[in-house]
């Protein structure tokens, strides 16, 4: 039998599920969590945009110390899991399917998020220089502050950190009812922290080598493909973003490592950040080759649905689709401002544009209230 080329719109298998189109609605960070619970409104924003292949929620904090900005919801108590519950039975409801995504912010963070004003945790101790996102207790208003420096993590903490992603992929598959977890290692978060030498300046197993500096990584993807199901893990990833002040010295080489160390573990996808997250797709002074990377996995016997990601439009999401450049595109901005974002591509109608002031923060405004087609 021979297969047409496929379009965004033809279905396609990852790992264990079946999605019905290759558009994903990618990642989001929206603060609409207060006290890290999602609330009714986060429950009817994801069903609003449940007609995507795949929905792959905002990230969520694994464990108290993931947290690193305001109202940004967690898999780790019970009113947290109930909020998520009601998110899965709007989203299935309707058909879809949905995907945690489960992280840890590393030294991203502020003392003000952290229990009892802790610092944050990283693999060393460097301050980043960016910023993250607070709300005034006393006005209720959100702005930007820079992050705490952070403390660095001792060897025998690790395997409570890859403790908490696997309970926290549990919680999120028995419990919370998601079909599978996205894990976080993308945008200068503790994965990535480990990963980049610019963040790890470790001597211990952690840190030098790239099988060094991998280990975490490949690590916690191994736990948590073993807790839930490999075919329910996929993994994101951003090889040269320089999100979150995140610098590896020679990324190629340790990006086409850990594809090699992905491709046995039976994920369903890998979900790449082409570029600088969420601005341009070429990074000066960053080259890389992203299908050496797609090679490095496919040769190793990687069978995961390849996603990309990062300033996508329909034309292009169609060609990289029909070329086999890749298996899946998710949309960011397009999907806060478009629900329905798969029948407006099919139709090659017009899309609303999104309203930056919206992002972050705040209530129905800018998250329930984007229009559908007529
Ligand atoms: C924007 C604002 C806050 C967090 C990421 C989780 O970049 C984020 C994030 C994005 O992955």
């Amino acid at each position: 039998m021979t297969s047409a080329t496929p379009t965004l719109f033809s279905r396609i298998q990852a790992g264990d599920l079946q999605l019905a189109n290759r558009i994903a609605m990618a990642p989001l960070t929206r603060n609409r969590s207060p006290n890290a619970i999602p609330l009714a409104i986060t429950a009817k924003y994801y069903a609003q945009r449940a007609s995507a292949g795949l929905l792959i929620t905002e990230g969520t904090a694994i464990d108290p110390f993931a947290q690193g900005y305001a109202d940004v919801p967690g898999l780790y108590d019970t009113e947290q899991l109930d909020g998520w519950k009601k998110v899965t039975e709007a989203v299935h409801e309707r058909g879809g399917k949905i995907v945690t995504q489960i992280w840890h912010v590393g030294r991203i963070s502020h003392v003000d998020l952290l229990p009892e004003s802790h610092p944050p945790l990283g693999p060393s101790a460097i301050q980043a220089n960016t910023r993250t996102f607070v709300i005034d207790k006393a006005t209720g208003k959100g702005h930007f502050v820079p992050v705490s420096k952070p403390r660095e993590l001792k060897l025998e903490e690790l395997p409570m950190i890859v403790h908490s992603y696997v309970q926290a992929a549990r919680n999120a598959v028995e419990t919370a009812g998601f079909d599978g977890v996205e894990i976080h290692a993308a945008n200068g978060y503790l994965l990535e922290q480990f990963l980049k030498d610019g963040a790890n300046k470790r001597s211990d197993d952690y840190g030098g080598s790239i099988p060094n500096r991998a280990r975490l990584l490949l690590e916690v993807t191994r736990a948590v493909a073993d807790a839930i199901g490999g075919g329910k893990v996929g993994i994101r990833l951003s090889p040269v973003t320089p999100a979150n002040d995140i610098v590896d010295s020679h990324p190629q080489p340790v990006y086409d490592y850990v594809a090699k160390k992905l491709a046995p573990l039976g994920l369903a996808f890998i979900h790449v950040i082409e570029g600088a997250t969420g601005g341009p797709r070429e990074v000066e002074g960053r080259p890389f080759d992203y299908a050496q990377f797609k090679n490095s996995y496919r040769q190793a016997g990687g069978k995961g649905v390849w996603m990309v990601n990062n300033g996508y439009d329909g034309d292009m999401a169609a060609k990289a689709i029909a070329s086999g450049q890749a298996d899946m595109v998710a949309f960011g901005k397009l999907y806060i401002a478009n629900p329905d974002l798969v029948e407006r591509l099919r139709e090659k109608a017009p899309l609303n544009a999104w309203d930056q002031t919206t992002f972050y923060g705040g209530g129905e405004h800018g998250y329930i209230d984007y229009p559908k087609l007529a």
